[in-house]
């Protein structure tokens, strides 16, 4: 038997959801108010946050097949974006590498909108991550509201990790599809946060 003591993950984690160059004012799939998320991100990670641990998602395409579409619908189909390597994958500034304790890239070659399917350089999935760190609960941030900040929130329900959106520091795709994604939270025990 393992001398340790069984106990609830008590740490508290920020998950900062796909804040790239692509999805901010200038990218090739730009997000209004993406670039004032980033800013304002970083904000927050100067301040005395309380935050145990603060990690980044990004989407991190090679061949995601339709999920890329000269002619997209922006539901399900989309521009080409972050793709692995290019400028357009990268964190926007402020923001960078180094202000996270992981960095979880997903979507390789299909589409995927949950930081959950994302992994770590040591391949290490955003989940398994999490609850080797003691990580009970996290907030969720980024872009975009209503697709990776939706789907992420509603996985991180799923793995029992009591999530809190901030969403005055989120920057949705369709505004008037937000109503839709805050009542999908709700139906699913996500809590929601102005900041
Ligand atoms: C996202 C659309 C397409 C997102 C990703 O990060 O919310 N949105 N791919």
């Amino acid at each position: 038997m393992s001398a340790g003591t069984a106990h609830p993950p008590t740490r508290r984690a920020l998950v900062v959801v796909d804040v790239q160059n692509d999805f901010c004012e200038g990218g090739s799939l730009a997000v209004a108010g993406g670039l004032s998320v980033a800013a304002r991100v970083k904000e927050l990670l100067g301040t005395d946050h309380g935050y145990d641990l603060v990690v980044a998602t990004r989407d991190h395409h090679i061949d995601p097949g339709t999920h890329f579409s000269k002619h997209p619908d922006f539901v399900d189909s989309w521009p080409r974006h972050c793709v692995a390597g290019t400028e357009g994958a990268e964190l926007t500034a402020p923001l960078e590498a180094g202000d996270f304790d992981a960095v979880f890239d997903k979507g390789e070659y299909a589409a995927a909108y949950s930081g959950f399917e994302g992994r770590d350089a040591d391949g290490t999935g955003l989940g398994d991550w999490l609850r080797a760190h003691d990580v009970g609960r996290v907030d969720l941030c980024g872009i975009a509201t209503d697709h990776c900040v939706r789907a992420t929130a509603l996985d991180a329900a799923e793995e029992g990790l009591s999530p809190t959106v901030l969403v005055g520091l989120t920057a949705a795709v369709a505004p008037d599809r937000v109503g839709a994604t805050l009542d999908a939270w709700r139906t699913a025990g996500v809590a929601v946060r102005e900041g």
